[in-house]
């Protein structure tokens, strides 16, 4: 663990990055009623969106303002040193041109085929010195072979197709897991063991792949971190390595209605509180159906950079 993760424990601050199909409603569902449901990246759940309606709306996603060169910047603005992209949230939808399903940005959207956007953030990444790592979601709600128990072997097989082709064809320097924690059977059947075998099986791809513990059921040994959300712990557990997850407003994926946004002397406090705990501070931007960055995250952005850069110089 000490080495691979050498990079990741000195860069401390890191940018979140929620951009999937549900940005494309940028938080508001209207129903054939005409009343409106809101949520961001829970929004097909949250709102029941029938299966063809949401794949109606990912088929109009059209993230051509997507600038990789831009959100890099954004994040060197803030002092943020790495970055870690939903390639799959719980919907299922992949952000990039999967061999093994259609339900991608590719093959189902609206969207430029010749541009990928994992492919433009990583070389935009490298240029910059910047990590990368990929978000993964366990849970899938577009996979129907996901939700039953007797398929879910044929399920799994894919998912470990889809993080090989993310390891070789990106070469990412992180995977964070999700959606372990809940599926739609009612035995919770994502095991310590499926995750100790999905671990070693990524391991044995990269070595160096630095990954959290929502692979496995966060256990100290799941994983290189743990993985606080939305609260700064008092001290590690167990020595084990964390990182705080946060958002800058109240939702990961974009939600227009949301203008909560914390303010820059609360979000620095918790970067300084965080790291003076030991632990890495993830904060969240969630593009909007274009695939820009909203201009009040990149405000606040660079209100902690700004920060950083000149008390070191008090
Ligand atoms: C998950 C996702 O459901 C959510 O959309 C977002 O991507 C977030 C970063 O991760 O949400 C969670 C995950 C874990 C807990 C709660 C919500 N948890 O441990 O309490």
């Amino acid at each position: 663990t000490a080495d691979r993760t050498t990079w990741w424990r000195q860069d401390r601050f890191g940018m979140f990055i929620h951009f999937g199909a549900y940005s494309q409603l940028e938080g508001e569902y209207t129903r054939s009623d005409g009343t409106v449901c809101r949520d961001a990246e829970w929004i097909k759940r949250s709102c029941a969106i029938p299966t063809r309606r949401y794949e109606d709306v990912a088929q109009g996603f059209d993230p051509s303002a997507f600038d990789a060169k831009a959100i890099v910047k954004a994040a060197q603005d803030a002092g943020q040193r790495y970055i870690v992209i939903t390639s799959k949230h719980h919907d299922g939808y992949a952000m990039w041109p999967t061999r093994q399903n259609g339900w991608n940005l590719r093959d189902h959207s609206s969207f430029d085929r010749r541009r990928d956007i994992l492919a433009e953030l990583k070389s935009a990444a490298d240029d910059a010195g910047i990590k990368l790592g990929f978000y993964y979601s366990i849970w899938d709600w577009h996979d129907p072979d996901f939700a039953d128990p007797a398929t879910f072997p044929k399920y799994e097989k894919r998912m470990y197709a889809q993080l090989k082709e993310l390891i070789d064809g990106y070469h990412p320097d992180l995977l964070w897991f999700d959606g372990e924690w809940d599926t739609d059977n009612p035995v919770n059947r994502w095991s310590s063991r499926d995750g100790e075998r999905l671990e070693a099986y990524l391991r044995g791809l990269d070595p160096g792949l630095v990954i959290n513990n929502r692979v496995g059921k966060r256990r100290v040994v799941d994983g290189d971190y743990g993985t606080p959300e939305q609260e700064i712990p008092d001290a590690p557990v167990d020595g084990q390595l964390w990182e705080s997850c946060m958002t800058l407003n109240d939702h990961w994926g974009y939600a227009r209605y949301d203008q909560n946004w914390k303010s820059p002397a609360t979000l620095t406090r918790n970067l300084l509180d965080i790291a003076g705990r030991g632990g890495n501070y993830l904060l969240n931007v969630g593009p909007d159906r274009l695939g820009r960055v909203p201009q009040p995250s990149v405000d606040r952005l660079r209100a902690i950079g700004s920060w950083l850069r000149t008390a070191g110089q008090g």
